[in-house]
């Protein structure tokens, strides 16, 4: 999060995120670190809208994945973000995050669009997460065609350096070039794109409501996506 006056300015609105954003920022100024160091990850809820992934059983997974890996962070931070203020699995992820008592300065969650968190909600973030169809195509409507969209044909041409396609529960690094509006006005270096697991029939690879397989690739995938975010802070 960085201490600009834009942002001064936004952390005065009501809302809950961004007051803990607020208190984000004191902290940081409070303990000497300035804020424009602290490596944050932004990422979407992975499977729980276009491929139909049951909202209770991913937040139990978003939850325990944070919490094993929010201690390995050292001075970064995940925010969990959603379009909405009535988004289900942002309230239903921070009721048990709070229960688990997750450390709030390291994990919470946020409201915008994740294409625009620095220029509309003044939220600093240098890395965000994609939830990806498996051929890292651009389109396919929801955070993918966002993300593709936002960041110009840059991201396309970066991903096929990287890898042509993604197996469920993986995710692949890849760095922005400094040429993309999403760096030079978001001030993202890294999108991590992420496959997750698949329950919407008219999708390819439907798991057909096994959530055994569901919840575990669904846990791969997290693990994927905190283990790359992890690569790039060191
Ligand atoms: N900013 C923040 N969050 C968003 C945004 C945005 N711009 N857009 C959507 N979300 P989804 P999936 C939230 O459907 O279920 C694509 O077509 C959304 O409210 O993007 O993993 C791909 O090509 C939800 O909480 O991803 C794949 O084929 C979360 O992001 C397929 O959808 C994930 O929603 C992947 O489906």
């Amino acid at each position: 999060c960085k201490g600009t006056t834009k942002e001064s300015l936004l952390l005065g609105a009501a809302s809950k995120e961004v007051k803990e954003s607020e208190n984000l920022a004191k902290g940081s100024v409070d303990a000497d670190v300035s804020v424009d160091e602290i490596t944050t990850l932004a990422f979407p809820s992975i499977s729980t809208a276009d491929f139909q992934f049951n909202n209770e059983k991913a937040s139990d997974i978003i939850v325990e994945k944070v919490e094993e890996f929010v201690n390995m962070l050292e001075n970064a931070r995940l925010v969990l973000v959603d379009l909405s203020h009535g988004s289900k699995i942002l309230s239903l992820v921070r009721a048990k995050a709070a229960k688990r008592n997750i450390d709030s300065k390291k994990f919470f969650t946020f409201v915008g669009d994740i294409t625009q968190l620095y220029s509309q909600g003044g939220l600093r973030c240098n890395v965000i997460a994609n939830a990806a169809n498996w051929r890292l195509k651009p389109g396919g409507g929801g955070v993918n065609a966002a993300i593709f969209t936002a960041a110009g044909p840059a991201l396309e041409t970066a991903t096929k350096e990287r890898a042509n396609s993604l197996l469920p529960g993986h995710a692949v690094v890849v760095p922005l070039p400094s040429d993309s509006p999403l760096y030079t006005r978001e001030g993202v270096s890294h999108v991590i794109h992420v496959l997750g697991p698949n329950m919407n029939p008219q999708r390819p690879n439907s798991l057909n409501n096994d959530y055994n397989k569901g919840c575990s690739i669904l846990r791969e995938a997290y693990t994927s996506l905190f283990t790359g975010f992890l690569s790039i802070l060191r």
